[in-house]
């Protein structure tokens, strides 16, 4: 017997809200009560077209059967034991996403602010037992306008006011240089940096697709210094960007990378650090864990993601239909959108300022059907499921055209 849904209207629902719920969110005023695919249902039956994906958490849409049927399965079997004792799922995801991958070693952890936090603390665990970096001395160069999560150590180093201010003191070590700049890198990085950590592409930022090169030269410029290049793919990896993982584009293989989000399909939180041996080695039993990462719950759902992923299938659909999203972008410009930039199924709309702010824009086009979530002042960031048809594609952009125009 399921528990009855709240029978309260989406108004009463919202007002609820408010005297017991932190306001750390200004949520659009519509509430979703069911989805499937790239659709979502309010309260009173209202279906929109999801724009947003979870930020790119719901690449396989809503409630992909095959992700379900291996929630459910597993449901019925076994949820948890904890990292003291091995449990029959772990060895299959960990061996399935390094192959998917391309590296040799997993550390499976829950959200993706858990994995950039691990993979901070196992870059500087490296750099003093590998590299040689005296003892807390540990750099690691980090990227302005980055976004790689909420914890304290993180925000540390964001460049976004409203991120950090407020929550300090913060955690030293992380020098921060403009992004898409290879010469302030190479200026930032000398004996005692343990990693350079950037997104391949900037997603909070407003979707920042760095210049050809780019991220070849961090490669290029890291393997030289003796540090690591950690990238972080919690946004822009699984499928997102047409490829399995955006480094591709280049040709790039980090010594690290950082996945979340999609990697649990969109029902559990799975994230994960991947990477060499030689960085992952570093870690001996007691130095570091989590409660629930690497739970059979977890490693079912992910073992799943990554079956999904091995067919390309996904990847394809982004490239193609990101050709798509791109060409029907493009017709906007000068009506509307004064630039974007978008690589697969994501792009970073910059809509004219006259025409309201990225919020106002939001609300205008939840009223046409269509949910999307603003980034910075005038930029929405479209993100669909990579399941989303050419025909659902199209209906939002032409929603979006008649926004822009009313
Ligand atoms: C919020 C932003 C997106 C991420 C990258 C790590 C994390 C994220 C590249 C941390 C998370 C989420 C967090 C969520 C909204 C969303 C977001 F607007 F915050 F910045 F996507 F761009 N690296 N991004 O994008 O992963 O701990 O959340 O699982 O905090 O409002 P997490």
């Amino acid at each position: 017997m399921t528990a009855p849904a709240d029978t309260r209207t989406s108004d009463e629902l919202i007002r609820a809200e408010e005297p017991v719920l932190a306001h750390n969110y200004h949520p659009l005023p519509v509430v979703v009560s069911r989805a499937e695919g790239a659709w979502v249902e309010d309260v009173e039956g209202r279906r929109y077209l999801d724009m947003l994906a979870g930020y790119s958490a719901l690449n396989f849409g809503h409630r992909h059967p095959a992700l379900i049927e291996a929630a459910r399965d597993q449901l019925d079997r076994l949820t948890l034991t904890s990292r003291a004792f091995h449990n029959d799922r772990l060895a299959e995801f960990a061996e399935r996403l390094a192959a998917l991958t391309g590296q040799d070693m997993v550390l499976p952890m829950n959200t993706g602010a858990e994995a950039v936090e691990s993979g901070i603390k196992v870059a500087r665990k490296w750099a003093y037992e590998v590299k040689g970096v005296p003892a807390d001395r540990a750099t690691i160069v980090v990227a302005a306008g980055n976004f790689h999560g909420r914890t304290t150590t993180v925000v540390g180093f964001s460049t976004d006011e409203t991120a950090r201010s407020g929550f300090g003191p913060f955690t030293p070590g992380f020098r921060i240089v403009p992004y898409d700049d290879l010469a302030a890198v190479e200026a930032a990085v000398d004996e005692t940096t343990a990693a350079v950590l950037i997104e391949p592409i900037q997603g909070e930022a407003g979707v920042i697709v760095p210049g050809e090169g780019y991220l070849a030269g961090v490669r290029e410029l890291t393997r030289r210094a003796g540090c690591l290049f950690v990238a972080d793919e919690i946004q822009s990896g699984l499928g997102r960007t047409g490829r399995t993982l955006a480094v591709e584009d280049e040709g790039v293989v980090p010594d690290v990378v950082l996945l979340g989000k999609a990697l649990g399909g969109g029902i559990v939180p799975v994230s994960a650090v991947v990477g060499s041996r030689e960085v992952l080695g570093v870690l001996r039993p007691g130095e570091h864990g989590s409660t629930f990462g690497g739970n059979p719950l977890a490693a079912a759902v992910g073992t799943a993601v990554v079956e999904l992923l091995e067919t390309g299938e996904f990847q394809r659909r982004a490239a193609d239909l990101g050709v798509v999203l791109r060409d029907g972008l493009t017709e906007l410009v000068g009506k509307g959108v004064v630039g974007f930039r978008s690589r697969g199924l994501w792009a970073g709309v910059d809509v004219d300022p006259a025409l309201g702010t990225g919020r106002a824009i939001s609300e205008r086009l939840m009223r046409e059907g269509i949910l999307v979530k603003d980034t910075h002042g005038s930029t929405i960031r479209l993100a669909p499921p990579l399941t989303v048809t050419e025909d659902e594609l199209r209906a939002a952009l032409g929603s979006l055209e008649k926004v822009l125009a009313s």
